[in-house]
């Protein structure tokens, strides 16, 4: 008895596949319409995990889906495998980065491959080569020529263990990301890239892929651009030539100003504190210092007790000329609006607890009205800021506007006076790119004491990597490129004297913020992609990653794109059409990421239960989106469906090729039904639901074998082709084994089965309509009717008309779809 045997279908198709490469995408005469479809590229840490296994498995069905669907399809894989942890084995086991990430990078697609991804292997790109690299650094010396790529002095988040900069997202509650240390301040050099300047760009365009994204990764964009609309207010200062300006969203409560607070680690506020006494300047220096080893979201924090120093210095109200005294504390950020705030108690939060810490004035300026129009109470008394919507008090021509109209008045009034003007903030901040690191792509910068900052020209690039051996990788605070004194010492490109090359190298986030564009042509030589690939290919029509990249990776690719487009090499300023994000494998609650470990190995479940059962396990386990626990799955459960599935295509006995349509009609139903349902499940993310379908079509099918129709009626070979079309999406070793018991060939490559409409028969439930408990008419309709269709269908259906005659209607009581209740009035 032949019997379904994973490891020998495995051992069958593996080495065929290899050979035949089903998923190369087509090349130029190909007519097809094209897809492409992207799964984000893995950093080559190790081998594969189970987050992997879940992400290819799914991005996988909808590659495949397409390719069956008779699209030309790019789903191309590379390697983001410039970074940290090669840096670190490199260190911690004084190996080479580039050997070690190289036998990673080996592993990963050994296993890619076992794991049948439908990659096209021809078009893999690894970020560490110095074919890739190169043009980063061709971008960089683009964005640099336009401004958007400069170098500026700042403070930066320390790690003083890992000795790197990190950016915001890498410090979690003031610890580094990466080995749990408190993070400090340091004042370092450093190059940026303008994401600014595409700020309201990112943030209005968004707009347009509601429906196509996520809207959780949509309102986190919006909330990293973090755009606000208010004004800028000057305020004189008592003893000071200069007035300053303050950013407030509301203009409108300036008659509530009691006092006025600076940012602890601004220049403005230890300028402020030279005029204090001794006393004074010595309790903001010690402030100041604690000030600058907290984070911002903790400094932004509602919930944390409020401390400042009172700088002895005072504002004057522009709008009612009183003296407000200026305060400087942490709540206010040095690098948000003006580093300075107009602070109004009654109607801001922070503002009231630090007025209550300080026992400062509050002064309510607007009557705010609870949901039952009950007055607001007094905030000194609940502690509770009246942050709402309400009426202008307490603030002379102002009194009686609503706040809408009250912002719109004094900030004219502000204009007239020449003491503000209305104004757009942004939370955003430009990109900083510089890293101390060596395991990255180096800046193409040459400083040079006559000429300054000096791209490396495009016929020298690439500045490749000097040989990581002989050099101290641990980090310093400086490069280690530093220390490589023959590649640092170099020829200005612009004179000819002597220079020195940009010792920083690039965020990995540059890598991964145009990788999209490099598969379309990654064997390009004179540029970083070819356009007419980009016009046939571009944009993305699926992305497909995880939700851990929904804010930065996502912001840095749309601003590579729309800078892209603004140099004429691409027609299209967003990358990515439509974004998938799949949930987390985790086991008992805790994630498969590569810094918690891998409880559970996936090279073992493989071993143990088979490829196919892995990845139909992570396509039924749910929606897409949603975490898996692998202690609630069942690979095991999965392999004998797909043993049950194997035995209908084993005992088939029809030729290929003949007629289903004299076959068994209740099993062409169900064939049909799933068919047509499938397809529009698949384009839908559903996919355990598709799983599900097919699981049911597999059982009609053997109930027709086993009962009355037998294994050589016409239709039920007709069911076991679309069990095994549909079943290659998710289990495609066990598929292809099938389709060639089937007696063809590439299932992969199989078309998508026409539906044939007229065997979707509709079946329906009676539904009685009744008025005043009385059944007065009867319909038939569908069993997934909703309420609202049955409601109107209830009240237009003749019987129900007729008894309802002229009294009007009170309400309808629907229960879809077997019964409708008619109140009269
Ligand atoms: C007075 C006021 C009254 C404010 C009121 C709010 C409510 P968003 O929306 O985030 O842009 N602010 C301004 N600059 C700041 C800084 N550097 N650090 C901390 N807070 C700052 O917030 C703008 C509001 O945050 C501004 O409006 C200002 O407080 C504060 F009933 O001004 B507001
Ligand atoms: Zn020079």
């Amino acid at each position: 008895e032949h019997r379904y045997d994973f490891r020998a279908i495995e051992d069958r198709w593996l080495p065929v596949w290899e050979e035949r490469q089903p998923f190369r995408s087509g090349r130029e005469d190909d007519a097809r319409p094209t897809k492409y479809v992207l799964d984000m590229f893995p950093y080559p840490s190790g081998d594969l995990h189970m987050g992997h296994a879940e992400a290819y498995a799914l991005g996988d069905v909808i590659s495949r889906h397409w390719v069956q669907k008779g699209y030309n399809v790019l789903h191309p894989i590379g390697w983001d495998s410039f970074g940290l942890p090669a840096e670190n084995a490199a260190i911690k086991r004084g190996v080479d980065p580039a050997g070690w990430t190289e036998d990673n990078i080996a592993q990963q697609k050994a296993s890619m491959k076992r794991y049948a991804c439908s990659f096209d292997w021809d078009r893999v790109l690894m970020t560490h080569r110095p074919d890739y690299y190169r043009w980063n650094q061709w971008i960089f010396t683009r964005l640099f020529e336009r401004g958007l790529a400069y170098r500026k002095p700042s403070q930066v988040n320390w790690c003083p263990n890992d000795q790197t900069v990190l950016a915001n997202e890498q410090v979690v509650n003031g610890l580094c990301e990466r080995c749990d240390t408190a993070v400090t301040k340091k004042k370092l050099t450093q190059w940026y890239f303008k994401v600014t300047e595409y700020a309201d760009e990112l943030l209005d365009e968004l707009e347009n892929l509601r429906g196509s994204w996520p809207s959780k990764v949509i309102a986190m964009q919006r909330n990293w651009i973090g755009r606000s609309a208010g004004a800028d207010v000057s305020f004189t200062i008592e003893g000071r030539d200069e007035p300053i300006a303050i950013y407030t969203t509301r203009p409108d409560t300036l008659y509530g100003a009691t006092f006025m607070v600076v940012a602890a680690d601004s220049d403005l506020a230890a300028e402020l504190a030279e005029g204090a006494d001794d006393a004074t300047r010595a309790e903001f220096a010690a402030y100041v210092e604690r000030v600058k080893g907290e984070n911002e979201i903790d400094r932004l924090s509602t919930d944390r007790p409020k401390t400042g120093v009172f700088l002895q210095r005072y504002g004057i109200n522009p709008v009612n000329g009183e003296r407000l005294p200026i305060w400087a504390s942490d709540y206010v950020l040095a690098d948000y609006g003006h580093g300075a705030i107009m602070a109004v108690p009654a109607h801001d939060q922070r503002d009231l607890d630090f007025a209550r810490a300080m026992d400062l004035p509050v002064r309510v300026v607007l009557d705010c009205r609870d949901d039952a129009g009950e007055p607001f109470g007094d905030p000194v008394e609940t502690g509770v800021a009246a942050t709402g919507d309400g009426v202008l008090v307490n603030s002379e021509a102002l009194n009686g506007l609503a706040k809408a109209e009250a912002i719109a008045a004094i900030t004219a009034e502000l204009e007239a006076a020449g003491t503000g003007h209305a104004s757009t903030n942004y939370r955003l901040r430009d990109w900083l790119i510089s890293r101390q690191r060596y395991w990255g792509t180096p800046i193409p910068i040459v400083h040079c004491e006559t000429c300054g900052e000096v791209p490396v020209p495009d016929d020298q690039l690439p500045v490749t990597l000097p040989p990581a051996e002989g050099l101290d990788l641990k980090p310093k605070g400086q490069s280690p490129l530093a220390a490589a004194t023959d590649w640092v010492n170099t020829t200005c490109p612009t004179c000819g004297g002597a220079a020195l090359r940009d010792t920083d190298t690039m965020d990995t986030f540059v890598d991964s913020s145009w990788y999209f564009l490099r598969f379309l042509s990654p064997q390009k030589t004179d540029g970083p992609f070819d356009p007419v690939q980009a016009k046939r290919w571009a944009p993305i029509d699926q992305y497909v990653g995880g939700v851990t990249h929904a804010i930065l990776h996502l912001l840095y690719a749309r601003f590579f794109t729309k800078a892209l487009r603004d140099m004429g090499m691409i027609d299209f300023g967003e990358p990515f059409s439509a974004l998938l994000n799949q949930g987390m494998v985790q086991m008992d609650g805790s994630a498969m990421s590569k810094s918690r470990g891998n409880l559970v190995r996936l090279s073992e479940q493989l071993d143990e239960f088979g490829v196919d059962s892995i990845r139909l396990t992570m396509a039924f386990a749910g929606p897409p989106e949603d975490d898996i626990d692998w202690a609630d799955v069942s690979p095991a459960g999965s392999a004998k469906f797909l043993a049950r599935a194997w035995r209908l295509a084993r005992d088939v006995t029809s030729e290929p090729g003949v007629d289903p349509a004299s076959g068994d009609a209740a099993l062409r139903a169900v064939t049909h039904r799933t068919l047509a349902e499938s397809q529009e499940l698949v384009e839908g993310f559903k996919f355990n639901v598709v799983v599900a379908r097919v699981m049911e079509l597999v059982n009609a099918t053997r109930k027709a074998i086993d009962g009355g129709a037998g294994p050589a009626d016409p239709a039920v070979r007709e069911a076991s082709e679309v069990v095994t079309i549909l079943l290659s999406l998710f289990a495609p070793y066990c598929a292809e084994d099938m389709w060639s018991m089937l007696g063809h060939q590439d299932v992969a490559l199989a078309t998508y089965p026409a539906v044939d409409e007229s065997l979707l028969v509709e079946e329906t439930v009676t539904c009685i309509v009744q008025v005043m408990g009385k059944v007065r008419d009867r319909l038939e309709v569908p069993p997934g009717i909703s309420q609202d269709e049955l409601r109107e269908l209830a009240l237009a259906a003749p019987g129900a008309v007729r008894a309802i005659g002229d009294a009007g209607i009170r309400t309808v009581i629907v229960r879809a779809p077997k019964l409708v209740n008619i109140v009269t009035a």
